[in-house]
């Protein structure tokens, strides 16, 4: 029987740490090491990591890195790589990684090597894409296409919304591209009501193709095309689908020869970069899409082969583990300053805490220590001006990652003032070194307020913040962004011992649903067997649906 991670040696010594190093302030640390701010630091596929405003000494990195290698994050690593069926309670391998192999690579699963079945779907995918793009796929009525609609969920929408947002710079301006995802019929009704369908593509991204909100949405978009079209068979040239269920997508009517597959090793939010990637496809050409792969890829070498002391995704792993489980943290803030990035935050929050809100482990037992934290944010600098209050002088321990380019793809000049970046890049280090080192009291007295305003301007400081910076944000970049976080989950969750690849904690609701809508359809009250609270609701909503 294998320790438990409390009892891990690292771990011992880390709590014990912790409680030494209780009053390290960053002030300190920074006044002791004059060449900490370049120390602390590490670089890997194009994104520079700063990381020492983090209340952390030398001592501290080398234990955190002590618990990785004692938790064998390396090794589990290597078997993720390596195709091994990592993902257990679903009997998977887990090969996002092998989405963005390059043509020459070679990754087996089950004996067989995947790689030319990926490029195969792409060189599909860049086909598909170039006719549309160009205009020589044409719509039923002889129109060429000029609206996208994707429709899907979770992972088979978060990601495309996401990319599509930040690489907009990059996209065919043209096209229209739209993402519906809930099943609130107002979110199908809003995104196609200026749309001509007869000029409207619609994606179906499901990999399963058989999740309710996709379906409903799927259906309801196809009668809205046959409205107008009024032939069944403009479907084939208004409908593809991207799934691994080519049975179900011909069922519903769609052309299997328009459909883009990809495989049960590829988990849902994982899959941004495999065929549900379509539509960010059709937005940034195929080019940019490889692009986004290279990106995606650099970072997964940089993983693979970088030393732990200098692995970003390790280190962000590491020292959000620092926090959450050594320092109460509950959550995380992710703050890109950038407007592309709009969706990040969003993206990560699926990314995040679907794979690692977990409280049982590989070997069954419920976890006695704190896994998974809450990530939010938004783009700055609009946080600013709204919840970063909390973050410099509420009393919750809040780490934040800071994201910033060093150029930018819309340069603004204000005349003989500061340029829009300048004023943008200047809040990214305003506030993290507000959050480092604040104000204190005697600061705040010196400027001249009144001995009962003062401590109301005090700034504790100590607040720990990674920043990310990269040249500009272009796809290969973006690609190795998210790959960071990709592997900085995927390390946390070795660290926890818990699956990252599964999600059963979204079955219950979906199964309970599934009885629920019977109930509100039937027209005789059927006999409700639920709680107190979930028959009386049921009973005032269909007396007033
Ligand atoms: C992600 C989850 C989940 C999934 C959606 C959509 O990891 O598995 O978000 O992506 O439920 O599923 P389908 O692609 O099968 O419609």
């Amino acid at each position: 029987m294998t320790a438990t991670l409390t009892k891990t040696t690292a771990w011992q010594s880390l709590e014990k740490h912790a409680q030494d190093s209780k009053n390290m302030t960053l002030r300190t640390l920074f006044g002791a090491d004059a060449t900490r701010g370049e120390r602390l630091s590490a670089e890997g596929a194009g994104l520079y990591l700063d990381y020492s405003k983090n209340r952390v000494t030398d001592e501290t990195m080398k234990l955190l890195l002590d618990l990785a290698r004692e938790t064998h994050v390396p090794q589990k690593r290597d078997a993720m790589f390596a195709g091994e069926k990592i993902n257990v309670t679903e009997g998977r391998a887990v090969l996002h990684t092998a989405l963005r192999a390059p043509r020459d690579a070679t990754v087996m699963v089950d004996g067989r090597n995947v790689v030319p079945d990926v490029h195969d779907v792409l060189d599909r995918m860049a086909a598909f894409a170039d006719q549309v793009r160009s205009g020589t796929w044409l719509g039923y009525t002889g129109k060429p296409l000029k609206n996208i609609v994707n429709i899907g969920i979770g992972g088979s929408d978060l990601g495309p919304v996401m990319a599509a947002e930040a690489l907009k710079h990059y996209a065919q301006r043209n096209l229209t591209l739209r993402f519906v995802s809930n099943v609130d019929g107002t979110d199908l009704v809003e995104k196609t009501r200026d749309l001509d369908p007869a000029e409207t593509l619609v994606i179906v991204s499901s990999k399963t193709f058989t999740t309710q909100e996709t379906m409903a949405n799927a259906r309801s978009a196809r009668t809205w095309l046959l409205a107008a079209l009024k032939d069944d068979a403009a479907v084939a040239r208004h409908f593809v689908a991207v799934s691994t269920n080519a049975e179900a997508v011909q069922t519903f009517g769609i052309d299997p020869a328009n459909m883009f597959g990809f495989w049960d090793w590829v988990g849902g939010r994982y899959s941004m970069d495999s065929a549900i990637g379509l539509s960010l496809m059709l937005a940034v050409g195929p080019d940019g899409f490889r692009e986004l792969l290279a990106g995606f890829h650099d970072m997964d070498e940089h993983f693979r082969t970088a030393p732990l002391e200098s692995n970003l995704p390790v280190l962000l792993g590491m020292l959000g583990i620092w926090y959450n489980n050594f320092h109460d943290a509950q959550s995380h803030a992710v703050l890109p300053y950038d407007q592309y990035l709009a969706y990040f935050p969003a993206y990560l929050q699926q990314l995040d805490m679907e794979s690692n809100g977990k409280h049982i482990t590989l070997d069954g037992q419920h976890v006695d220590y704190q896994t998974g934290p809450v990530i939010w944010g938004q783009p700055g600098t609009n946080g600013q001006h709204a919840f970063y209050q909390l973050i410099h002088q509420g009393t919750k321990l809040i780490p934040c990652d800071f994201i910033g380019f060093c150029q930018t793809l819309n340069p603004l000049p204000l005349g003989d003032e500061a340029p829009h970046h300048d004023l943008l890049m200047a809040n990214v280090f305003a506030q993290t070194e507000a959050m480092a080192f604040g104000k204190t009291l005697e600061q705040v007295l010196d400027e001249g307020v009144t001995p009962d305003l003062a401590p109301h301007r005090v700034f504790e400081g100590n607040r720990p913040t990674n920043t990310i910076l990269a040249d500009r944000l272009t796809p290969r970049i973006l690609g190795a962004l998210i790959a960071l976080y990709e592997h900085k989950v995927f390390v946390q969750g070795a660290v926890w011992n818990i699956n990252s690849f599964d999600q059963w904690g979204v079955e219950l609701g979906k199964v309970l649903a599934g009885k629920i809508v019977p109930e509100l359809h039937a027209a005789q009250e059927p006999e409700l067997k639920h709680d107190s609270s979930t028959n009386t609701l049921i009973r005032r909503y269909r007396t007033r649906r």
